[in-house]
């Protein structure tokens, strides 16, 4: 594990930090090789429409199942690090897998993740999130951008934007201008951990090279979901050793709560 204080302390300033060969460049390329061959994780996926129609491709679940991406979220180094960064104990949110297809993957706009969270019936933004790269992300197929310190100004208005939920632009731009934007250029097994509140976005992909990554989110137990619903509430996870996350048989696990389209398109 790097330097924990370090990396903390650019968290909290800073409301991401990415961590180097998070995964070993070849687990990373397993990873990669399941998600793309495996039937379920297929069957479950979704497009969600930016504000030009282009698709990003989606497959989310609230539960880890018994097989490597579930393992992935439960790991002990994952775990470690969000607890650092988010101040206390967590509980497993959500994960997914998002891939931008090669010359037609859409964008995701301007926002904020507790700006579509809130919703979901969390008090606070004590929670954050995970992004693991298992394709190499750059300018060209759709990296992340942030705008750092954003995390900073609290919840900012959203609206409809395509299927997505997109935070007011005139904010966006005013903070644009005052921190700069960062593109997170990250190679297969790079993690970024950011924060609730932290604005991001990321382009299309017009490229020839697929964008596919996995983000797991957390929350704070002690900010679980006043919702009546057991996918927002605390939940019993089993810690694993982060060695172990691929000790497990390589298909996914059927069980698994996968969500549904509708769960993901924002309407009016
Ligand atoms: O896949 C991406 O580039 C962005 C995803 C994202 O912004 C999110 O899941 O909150």
């Amino acid at each position: 594990m790097l330097d924990l204080a370090r990396c903390k302390s650019n968290f909290d300033k800073d409301g991401f930090v990415i961590i180097r060969n998070f995964l070993e460049y070849d687990v990373a390329q397993r990873l990669k090789d399941i998600a793309q061959s495996d039937i379920i994780l297929r069957d479950h996926s979704h497009a969600v429409l930016d504000s030009e129609g282009r698709e990003s491709k989606l497959t989310l679940w609230y539960t880890p199942g018994d097989d490597v991406f579930g393992r992935l979220s439960s790991s002990s180094l994952m775990h470690n690090y969000m607890q650092n960064f988010l101040d206390g104990p967590i509980s497993f949110f959500h994960a997914k897998l998002m891939n931008k297809e090669p010359e037609v993957g859409g964008k995701w706009e301007w926002h904020q993740d507790y700006g579509y969270w809130y919703e979901d019936g969390f008090p606070r933004s004590d929670m954050g999130s995970c992004f693991v790269a298992l394709d190499p992300c750059s300018e060209e197929n759709g990296a992340l951008r942030v705008i750092p310190k954003s995390h900073k100004y609290g919840r900012i208005p959203h609206g409809v934007t395509g299927q997505q939920s997109g935070a007011d632009m005139v904010q966006v731009d005013e903070l644009a201008d005052k921190y700069g934007v960062i593109v997170c250029d990250m190679q297969p097994g790079d993690a970024l951990f950011f924060h609730a509140n932290l604005l991001h976005a990321s382009g299309t992909n017009l490229s020839k090279q697929s964008r596919l990554i996995m983000i797991s989110s957390f929350f704070r137990s002690d900010n679980e979901s006043t919702h009546n619903d057991p996918r927002y509430r605390n939940k019993n996870i089993v810690i694993i050793d982060h060695d172990d996350v691929m000790n497990a048989s390589q298909g996914i696990d059927s069980s698994i709560d996968f969500s549904k389209a509708d769960d993901h398109i924002i309407v009016n």
